[in-house]
């Protein structure tokens, strides 16, 4: 079976799936694209063969269509999320999943209503090997239970509508995942420091930020946030253990040794940076539609990461305060 795959959102991330399920993937085909911007639709869907609308929820209405790909913006993810939902259809939604806990829960209730898990959330970095050995080494248990992570998030530059709330709800919202995933616990507290700012930023911006976050085992996590490093898009990571740590190797395949020292490439964007995890992340969703399955991260880890960041905003407005994470109890639905 092919899946028939419609994509709401013909910007950057929606384009690059597109890519990568035509030219990379197996099992999938663009049937339809969607933007508010018909003309955008328009210029991904004809080269295609496939149709264009100007709405999601055209879209979504599509019989043809069978499952989702949203990757709209943030803010406006719930009404189509929840109409994907209500069809019946698998749908892989962007990070994050909504912007606000209460479109979070809109979602949850929806999907529970469904009675069936459909809603898979991008953090693609699930899907990365780098972070599945990572976690592996912690529930391998030879080198005892975590105490912190440290997390660096570096991007070259941003453009000029990104703002100081996007450090924390676009960008360490994949730290957030990423430590729920490695660690497997949630994140209770979480406070935001704000270093000297650097100069190579728009003015309205405060870079770089950090993120100190606290789980419910008490695991310290670190998280600089600093986007306008212009040397080049860099993600570190450290889990330490009580014997022992682990950390993502860096991005290169190859090293340069010559008379001005040893080098490696680093990559300018995560589309480059986590290329290999994105198509693992997209293949496994689309086998996994073909055999009704869920997979990736639930809408419960949407919802989940979506807390974190607004306790982290509000940490940002109120100088730095220590904020407790709320959430509401996990349905069982999510066990
Ligand atoms: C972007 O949306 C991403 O998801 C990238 O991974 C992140 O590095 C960047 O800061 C975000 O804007």
């Amino acid at each position: 079976m092919t899946v028939r795959i419609g994509l709401i959102g013909a910007g950057g991330m929606g384009r690059a799936h597109v890519e990568r399920i035509e030219t990379e993937l197996a099992g999938g085909r663009i049937v339809a694209v969607a933007d508010l911007n018909l003309e955008g639709a328009k210029e991904v869907a004809e080269p295609l063969g496939a149709k264009a609308y100007g709405t999601g929820a055209e879209l979504i209405a599509d019989e043809e269509v069978d499952a989702v790909l949203i990757a709209t913006f943030g803010k406006v993810h719930a009404p189509d999320v929840i109409a994907a939902i209500e069809a019946g259809k698998y749908v892989l939604c962007e990070k994050p999943l909504a912007t606000t806990p209460q479109d979070c829960i809109a979602i949850l209730e929806a999907e529970q209503r469904a009675g069936k898990k459909l809603v898979t959330v991008g953090f693609m970095r699930r899907f990365d090997a780098g972070y599945q050995e990572m976690r592996a080494a912690l529930e391998g248990g030879e080198l005892g239970y975590a105490t912190l992570v440290h997390c660096r998030h570096r991007n070259p530059s941003v453009p000029e509508g990104y703002v100081t709330r996007n450090m924390i709800d676009d960008t360490a919202i994949h730290e957030i995942d990423i430590c729920r995933y490695l660690l497997g616990e949630e994140i209770v507290s979480v406070r935001v420091d704000t270093p000297r700012s650097t100069s190579r930023r728009f003015e309205h911006l405060t870079d770089p930020l950090v993120l100190v976050a606290t789980t419910e085992s008490g695991v310290l996590i670190d998280d600089e946030i600093n986007v306008n490093i212009q040397f080049g898009y860099s993600i570190e990571c450290e889990l330490v253990m009580e014997a022992g740590t682990i950390r993502l190797g860096d991005q290169n395949r190859t090293v340069t040794r010559d008379s001005l020292g040893n080098r490696n490439p680093i990559c300018r964007s995560h589309i480059d940076r986590f290329h290999d995890a994105f198509n693992q992340e997209v293949q496994q969703w689309i086998r996994a539609v073909e055999r009704d399955e869920h997979t990736g991260s639930t809408a419960w880890d949407g919802y989940a990461a979506t807390c974190v960041v607004d306790a982290g905003l509000e940490s940002l407005d109120n100088g730095g305060k220590e904020v407790a994470v709320s959430m509401i109890a996990k349905p069982e639905f999510y066990a």
